[in-house]
């Protein structure tokens, strides 16, 4: 009822009646009362005038239901949403309620992470300003199939960011990057046996409102975050809730009609890698590779260099040391 309150308050471009609330609601006055006073104590400016109403002032800079849920379209994609103000990892909570019948769609969010991890346990760096949150999926798919949502997240983001008229780009397989450094990591998580998933976590870290002396030596080089690119800060909610509504209508189209073309166009046209000589680092071997192009189910298509084109499921490349110019 609380983010119903704040929608119709948000909408709203001046004052509107306790009346005009419980009409739409269908509430009390009473109980809106309640409900405003409850918002005024987490934060919120609410001014409430007698014989105009109330007006929202001001909102706490937190990413909870409240702030995110009045922008979504979804359907079941981040309707619920679980806020922490710190944690370890939003991935190893999303794992663990997972476990324990979390619904399909929540998702597990932080304000900071202690214990943020990328790919093969390495360390993700996530202060506040960030947004850093885990999505939990229950999809009816094979195993094989997992590794195609985190294209599906990185379309998703690269969408929600190109609507705040944000220029990015998507280094296969899951990494944002602007002038050539990164900006958000994917990593998805799957639980499940060979033949099916149990639960998919797609954890998603994007530098928002971080400061580039916030990175130290190891990644200054490397990272790159909103504030420090635009000097500005950026209204969190929006972007994720952004990254959530393209992400259902994409993960949707890939679920109901194994349709992935919409994602794969999205990563084709906007990545940085094509045409390019990476480093290819596989689970059990690396080698120089020319990266040509991507297959219409994510796959990386690459030519080795006896000049052979093979497909990569999975892995990572680097350009590190490889003279591209
Ligand atoms: C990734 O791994 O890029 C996946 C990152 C996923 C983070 C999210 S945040 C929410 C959720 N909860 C978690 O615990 N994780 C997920 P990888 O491709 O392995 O890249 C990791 C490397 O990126 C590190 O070794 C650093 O070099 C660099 N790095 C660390 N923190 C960074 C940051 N904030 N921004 C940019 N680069 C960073």
């Amino acid at each position: 009822m609380e983010y119903e309150i704040l929608t119709l308050l948000k909408n709203a471009e001046d004052y509107i009646s306790g009346e005009y609330i419980s009409t739409n609601l269908n509430v009390s006055r009473t109980a809106i009362w309640k409900h405003i006073n409850n918002l005024k104590k987490k934060g919120y400016i609410i001014e409430g005038i007698s014989n105009k109403g109330y007006k929202l002032i001001s909102e706490p800079d937190l990413l909870t239901s409240n702030s995110i849920i009045p922008n979504l379209k979804t359907k079941t994609i981040g309707r619920n949403i679980i806020h922490f103000d710190s944690i370890n990892s939003t991935n190893i909570k999303a794992k663990e309620l997972a476990s324990n019948d979390l619904t399909d769609g929540s998702l597990i969010i932080s304000e900071e992470q202690n214990g943020g991890s990328g790919r093969l346990g390495r360390k993700w760096i996530s202060p506040k300003g960030g947004i850093w949150c885990s999505l939990v999926l229950r999809p009816n798919i094979p195993p094989i199939e997992a590794p195609k949502v985190t294209q599906i997240a990185a379309a998703a983001v690269f969408k929600s960011l190109e609507d705040l008229g944000i220029k990015s780009t998507i280094k296969w397989p899951n990494d944002i990057h602007i002038d050539g450094k990164k900006l958000c990591g994917i990593l998805v998580e799957m639980k499940g046996d060979m033949d099916a998933v149990d639960y998919l976590v797609v954890g998603t870290g994007i530098n928002v409102n971080i400061d580039s002396d916030f990175f130290d030596d190891n990644i200054r080089n490397i990272a790159t975050s909103l504030k420090s690119k635009f000097n500005r800060d950026f209204d969190r909610s929006k972007i994720i809730a952004g990254y959530l509504n393209h992400f259902e209508e994409l993960y949707l189209d890939f679920l109901n009609n194994l349709d992935l073309k919409k994602t794969i166009d999205i990563c084709r046209a906007n990545s940085i890698i094509f045409g390019k000589k990476a480093k290819l680092i596989t689970y059990n071997s690396e080698e120089i590779v020319t990266c040509l192009s991507l297959s219409d189910s994510g796959n990386l298509i690459v030519k080795d260099s006896n000049g052979n084109e093979k497909t990569v499921l999975s892995g990572e490349i680097t350009f590190n040391g490889l003279n591209n110019n």
